[in-house]
């Protein structure tokens, strides 16, 4: 069920993508900024409406121009030390990104790395809290056929590949 992707998430052909965004939902740089690009201002219009969201929760739109058809805007936490439950609400930004798609009937998800560039997180321990969050939720009773983690570097693909025992 689960794959890895070296790319652009905006490109993939899933049924939701999931936004690494921030509290307001308005917004921001990195890939929060490409989604709403490439999916344009239809999105950012149903944000406006959601009024933001908590750390380590997750809210659902549409995906204006983009051909999934939900992006799922999830919020993971700042990175800051690591004693501050960043680990526990970057495990609930990815299991309830996915609880909501299955709650949609989405049958396929792409995930980006949540948290692990501007947010800071550590790279090492949030692919092993994503994979474990993913996994912890497709052992549970689910329509979910294919998880898709994308990857933006080279570097970041190798990680997943070497903690998905791929290599
Ligand atoms: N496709 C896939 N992955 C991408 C893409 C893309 N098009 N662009 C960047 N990445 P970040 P965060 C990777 O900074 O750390 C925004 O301003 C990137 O290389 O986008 O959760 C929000 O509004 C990195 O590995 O998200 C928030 O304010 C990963 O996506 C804040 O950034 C996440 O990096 C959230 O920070």
């Amino acid at each position: 069920i689960i794959e890895i992707i070296k790319g652009d998430i905006t490109k993939i052909e899933v049924d939701a993508i999931v936004n690494a965004a921030n509290k307001t939902l308005l917004g921001g740089g990195g890939v929060d900024g490409a989604i709403h690009k490439a999916g344009g201002p239809e999105i950012l219009k149903e944000c406006k409406k959601l009024k933001g969201c908590e750390t380590g929760e997750a809210k659902i739109t549409t995906a204006g121009r983009l051909k999934a058809k939900y992006v799922i805007h999830t919020v993971g936490p700042i990175y800051r030390g690591g004693n501050n439950e960043e680990s526990k609400l970057l495990y609930n930004a990815y299991y309830n990104s996915i609880k909501l798609g299955d709650k949609y009937n989405v049958k396929s998800i792409a995930f980006p790395a949540i948290s692990t560039g501007i947010y800071g997180y550590p790279k090492e321990e949030a692919s092993s809290i994503a994979i474990k969050a993913v996994k912890g939720y497709l052992e549970v009773n689910t329509n979910i056929e294919k998880v898709i983690f994308v990857l933006f570097s080279e570097k970041d693909f190798m990680l997943y590949e070497k903690q998905l025992g791929l290599t």
